[in-house]
């Protein structure tokens, strides 16, 4: 296939084109995306999330730095957060990124998440995967990380990374059940604001309570101030230990994690998009809510009548 031979041969505009075309999963870039498939699993894929402004862009961009002097190739992906709050991210994300934007050793990419099939674009597991082909040896995915989501891009990562402020110490048992969850390093950042020990401590305490848990892993908490390039070495050090973990002979833990998110996530879009097609046949909805609100039906035969014929 001649788009993904150019690809593997380094052509960057392809890849670029072809991560916009799998926005729009079209039946090309799904093809194009079976052929590339057995060239990943190179990439080590780490995932940056936390909330808001909480310095996530500002870290990516120092850990590239970081990095890049290790010769690494790297991708980045910016999952722009449908957030009022966070409106124009994009934008700003390859402003606070523009140091790296003419390495040609750093491919960015920020996509737009889609509202309506409810949370993560699906072309997100998509648009990693080129990047792996094209050989990247880590692949940074930054998203605003609610939590709520099991479908979330972070069980996309090997590693992942919350990032917490110290302002966020108040929220923490709020954030405990959710977004810390899947933690194997808290980047504590802005550690030139007030509170910064104390959220440390709390953060030590969560990490401990994890660790019982699960006792193979326990996530170390980093300080840094990205502003002021301080922390990388040890954030980047964590990352390179978690990788080692994680390759470990019989942690297999994470990869499958990896690519049960994968499977999850392209399957769930496939469903989604059969049931959209289903919805676009006006007529047998009509005859549905009408059988309904005669009650002939209830709503979840009725669900059930529509399942069965996608899914015979
Ligand atoms: N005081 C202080 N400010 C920081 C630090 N790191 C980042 N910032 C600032 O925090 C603001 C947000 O940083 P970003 O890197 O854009 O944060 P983000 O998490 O990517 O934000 P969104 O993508 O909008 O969610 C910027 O004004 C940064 O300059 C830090 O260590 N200390
Ligand atoms: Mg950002």
């Amino acid at each position: 296939m001649k788009l993904t031979d150019n690809i593997l041969n380094g052509d960057l505009k392809a890849a670029g084109r072809l991560m916009r075309d799998m926005d729009m999963l079209t039946p090309e870039s799904r093809e194009a995306l079976k052929h590339l498939f057995p060239h990943t699993g190179h990439a080590h894929i780490v995932g940056v999330t936390g909330s808001a402004g909480a310095g996530k862009s500002t870290l990516i961009r120092e850990l590239i730095s970081h990095f890049r002097k290790q010769d690494k190739v790297l991708g980045v992906l910016v999952v722009d957060p449908s957030s009022p709050f966070t409106e124009g991210a994009v934008l700003g994300d390859r402003i606070r990124m523009q140091r790296h934007a003419m390495d040609e050793n750093v491919f960015i990419h920020s996509i737009a998440t889609r509202g309506n099939t409810g949370g993560l674009s699906a072309s997100v597991p998509g648009i990693v995967a080129v990047m792996d082909a094209m050989g990247k040896d880590i692949i940074l995915i930054e998203t605003v990380g609610a939590g709520q989501d099991e479908m979330d891009v972070r069980h996309l990562a090997h590693t992942n990374i919350v990032v917490v402020t110290p302002s966020m110490g108040d929220h923490m048992q709020a954030l405990k059940a959710g977004i810390l969850e899947t933690a194997h390093i808290f980047a504590l950042n802005k550690t030139d604001q007030p509170q910064a020990t104390a959220t440390h401590q709390m953060l030590e305490m969560i990490a401990q309570t994890k660790s019982d848990a699960s006792g193979a892993w326990a996530p170390p908490v980093v300080d840094t101030q990205a502003i002021h390039h301080q922390g990388i070495s040890e954030l980047a050090n964590q990352i390179d230990r978690h990788a080692a973990f994680s390759k470990q002979s019989g942690q297999q833990i994470n990869v499958n994690t990896h690519l049960h998110g994968l499977l999850t996530l392209i399957l769930r879009e496939q469903v989604l998009d059969k049931i959209n097609l289903e919805l676009e046949k006006k007529q047998k909805w009509h005859n549905l809510l009408d059988r309904m609100h005669k009650k002939q039906i209830d709503p979840y035969s009725a669900a059930e009548e529509i399942l069965n014929e996608i899914i015979p």
